[in-house]
């Protein structure tokens, strides 16, 4: 199969960054999955700030989620994720460190995905309000293809578990930097966030 024979899907993405310029990190993330010829940016949630989860001491995050429309194929958008972070100055092997931006596929269309080095639906979503809450704003009524259960249902879950805190952050949005539906305003709105 060639790449540009798969069927596009929509795939939700999850965002974070709890190292630098937390807001400008998220943006450009978002405008620079918008500008790729062979995504298209479909919805973007709230940013909300969250307590950092995991074994070290760290500041706290800002999370978003968002949709895209791709007919890339899972391993091909996780290289191109990759790239992106380390084009934001990521360090390799900073998983659970504080890191300028890290991009998760969080659901990718109806598929289960086990291969080395992808998981989706994403292993810890569940567990996580800081995913939850974003991604309900924009795939509440979305299945879990595993368990069937609704991203609404499993947010109400830990909605009820008082585990780490998560607030709506009021210090600006994704939304105002990915204006455009075409791709010469989404190509001009990363253009204002090169550096
Ligand atoms: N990401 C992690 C580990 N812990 N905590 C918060 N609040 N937000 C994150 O995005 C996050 C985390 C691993 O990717
Ligand atoms: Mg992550
Ligand atoms: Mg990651």
């Amino acid at each position: 199969m060639n790449e540009s024979a798969h069927v596009a899907e929509e795939v939700f993405l999850g965002l974070g960054s709890n190292q630098g310029d937390r807001l400008g990190e998220l943006r450009r993330a978002a405008a620079a999955l918008a500008a790729h010829a062979r995504l298209e940016l479909t919805a973007w949630s709230r940013i909300w700030e969250t307590e950092p989860v995991g074994p070290e001491v760290q500041d706290a995050f800002l999370n978003a989620c968002v949709a895209v429309r791709t007919d890339l194929s899972p391993l091909e958008l996780l290289d191109e994720l990759k790239r992106q972070e380390a084009a934001a100055g990521r360090a390799p092997g900073s998983h659970l460190k504080p890191r300028p931006i890290d991009l998760d596929i969080l659901l990718f269309g109806g598929q289960v995905i086990a291969v080395g080095r992808l998981a989706v639906p994403h292993p810890e979503l569940r567990n996580r309000a800081f995913v939850l809450e974003p991604l309900a704003e924009i795939a509440g009524t979305i299945r879990l293809p595993d368990s069937g259960e609704t991203i609404d249902e499993a947010c109400a879950k830990i909605r009820r578990k008082a585990g780490p805190w998560v607030r709506l952050y009021d210090g600006g949005d994704l939304q105002t930097q990915v204006p455009g539906a075409n791709k010469e305003e989404r190509g001009a709105a990363l253009a204002l966030y090169r550096r």
